[in-house]
């Protein structure tokens, strides 16, 4: 037995360029954090920010990759001194509608682990798809109008599901595999989300899928909870039974699997709690308020809010809230966040955030009138890709005059691209409004200044950045709380998460900054009709 004050709860996060774990203590104070990144640790399987993008465009992880990562992540956990047989429970977070593809018969397989080997030599020959297509892909627009057909119209789609289909969502994706990999599809036993193969592999059994991050698929209907046939039909045969059952997001699923108490002297009375999302993970890890807008700024920047009902959208997206499966979160997601950020600060500042920063200073909010929107890959909302400059007339121009400049454009576009959506999906800004920020972006000040003048809003950024990883271990918790007692789940998380601390004020909008960017949502509003229609 281990005692109150001992226990521990771990939170795992597959991101898409890492594998990251948090260990916190009863009151969710963070013990110990680390993780594990694919380029520089895995890098005989030869992705770039953890993906593989190849000749037809479409994008992909290795699925064994992540598995490998595992036996890594707690070794190292081990070597800084995490006593792992403390933890009581595990959970944890996953990027957002990739799938996993689990050949007939793996769950023996897991089910027969051996301590003494590799988790990843045992798994080789477990996944019919080897390279899971996850949520950068945007090869599956042909799916996507297929399913919106066969349910009467993208409107009804969004009515069921939370969403319009969108090529990254996992039906979408599931039917492209069906369709160009038959035998592989045939082969398959089970189809995971990033999220549930996570669960899986310290289960040794095939996890369900929770109601969060299936919101996330085009499949599932987020009022009743359950898979909605006629998109099952639509994207790919027998699919039900390869998708198994829903769970609410906090659900008890069993055990850790004898493999990780042997190899790695876990308790054998470790709890596995479902895993969820990354920003359904985000949600709970930020202990999220309704007045509250999250932005996080990680491979992705996404937006997201706690909402009480299901509302409509054309864009966006609505998921079933993770801690109250009677609520939602709403959800923006944009694929050109960090990467790009990177890569502009590669060609224009050195390499250096510093540098970055110190430019992104030195120019003036508003930029004189010079506006950029910057689309590496093709964008999700709105559906544009490549670079667009525009001068303070609104004439194109092919190139700015300074790095200074250009750097300012492509923040300014971004945080003001972010504000014109959120506006749409409902966001009004008013003296009680907060941002919090979250992900790698969040602790750099001068972009963060940026959000906050845009927003014309205070930004407020919590002690740890990675609030998908944190969430995923304050829903171990929260999984395993007596549900007789504590039936109101949101009561229960306001009470554990009572000695957490408070998010801090980073920084401060500037008096002149509703002047300066309420025109400039209407500009790119504006803008972006312009180059739709071009495109
Ligand atoms: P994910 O969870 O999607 O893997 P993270 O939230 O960990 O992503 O964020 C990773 C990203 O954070 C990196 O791609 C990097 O560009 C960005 N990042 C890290 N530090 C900084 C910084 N000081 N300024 C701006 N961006 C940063
Ligand atoms: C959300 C989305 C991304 C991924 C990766 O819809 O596609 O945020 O979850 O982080």
């Amino acid at each position: 037995m281990v005692s109150e004050e001992e226990k521990m709860y771990l939170g795992f996060d597959f991101s898409t360029q890492q594998l990251k774990a948090f260990v916190v203590d009863d009151n969710l104070r963070v013990l110990f954090e680390e993780f594990v990144e694919f380029d520089s640790a895995l890098p005989e399987f030869r992705t770039q920010k953890g993906i593989i993008q190849s000749k037809d465009k479409s994008i992909t992880s290795p699925t064994i990759m992540w598995v490998k990562a595992v036996d890594i992540l707690l070794d190292k956990l081990q070597i800084i001194g995490a006593d792992l047989g403390k933890v009581v429970a595990i959970s944890g977070s996953a990027q957002q509608h990739g799938t996993v593809y689990w050949q007939k018969g793996s769950e023996a397989v897991m089910q027969s682990l051996d301590p003494s080997s590799f988790l990843h030599t045992q798994l080789a020959s477990c996944f019919t798809v080897p390279n899971s297509p996850i949520w950068m892909d945007s090869s599956t627009t042909e799916y996507c109008r297929k399913l919106e057909s066969a349910v009467g119209g993208s409107e009804e789609l969004a009515k069921i599901t939370g969403s319009v289909a969108y090529e990254r969502f996992s039906g979408p994706q599931i039917a492209k595999i069906a369709h160009t990999k038959k035998i592989a599809y045939d082969n398959t036993e089970r189809i995971s989300l990033v999220s549930s193969f996570g669960a899986s592999l310290f289960l040794g059994k095939y996890a369900p899928i929770d109601f969060s991050d299936g919101s996330g698929m085009n499949l599932l209907d987020i009022r009743k909870k359950c898979w909605n046939s006629k998109c099952l039909e639509a994207c790919a045969p027998n699919l039900c039974g390869k998708l198994g059952k829903l769970v609410p997001s906090d659900e008890v699923l069993g055990y850790i699997n004898p493999y990780y108490v042997e190899r790695f002297a876990f308790n054998p009375n470790c709890r596995v709690v479902s895993f969820t999302g990354d920003n359904p993970a985000s949600l709970i890890g930020m202990c999220l308020k309704s007045n509250e807008i999250a932005v996080s700024l990680g491979t992705s920047d996404t937006i997201f809010m706690w909402l009480e009902d299901a509302k409509l959208l054309t864009e966006g997206h609505i998921l079933i809230n993770p801690l109250q499966p009677d609520n939602y979160m709403a959800m923006l997601c944009f694929k050109n966040g960090s990467l790009i950020r990177e890569k502009i600060r590669n060609s224009m500042a050195d390499r250096s955030w510093e540098e970055f920063s110190k430019l992104l200073e030195r120019t003036p909010r508003g930029n004189f009138g010079n506006m950029g929107l910057f689309y590496d890959e093709i964008e999700i909302i709105p559906r544009i890709s490549g670079e667009f400059r525009f001068d303070k007339m609104d004439n194109p121009v092919k190139k700015f005059s300074s790095a200074e400049t250009e750097i300012r454009a492509l923040i300014e576009g971004q945080f003001v691209a972010k504000r014109a959506h959120a506006e749409e999906l409902g966001f009004h800004i008013d003296s009680v409004s907060k941002i919090l920020a979250t992900g790698g972006a969040s602790n750099n000040k001068a972009i963060v200044q940026v959000l906050a003048d845009v927003f014309n809003t205070p930004v407020y950024t919590l002690k740890e950045a990675n609030s998908a990883s944190l969430g995923g271990a304050y829903l171990a918790k929260q999984g395993i709380r007596d549900r007789e007692k504590h039936s109101d789940p949101v009561l229960y998380f306001q009470e554990i998460t009572s000695k957490v601390s408070l998010p801090t004020l980073f920084c401060t909008p500037y008096n002149d900054s509703k002047e300066i960017y309420t025109p400039m949502v209407a500009r790119y509003k504006k803008l972006i009709k312009t180059i739709s229609n071009d495109n």
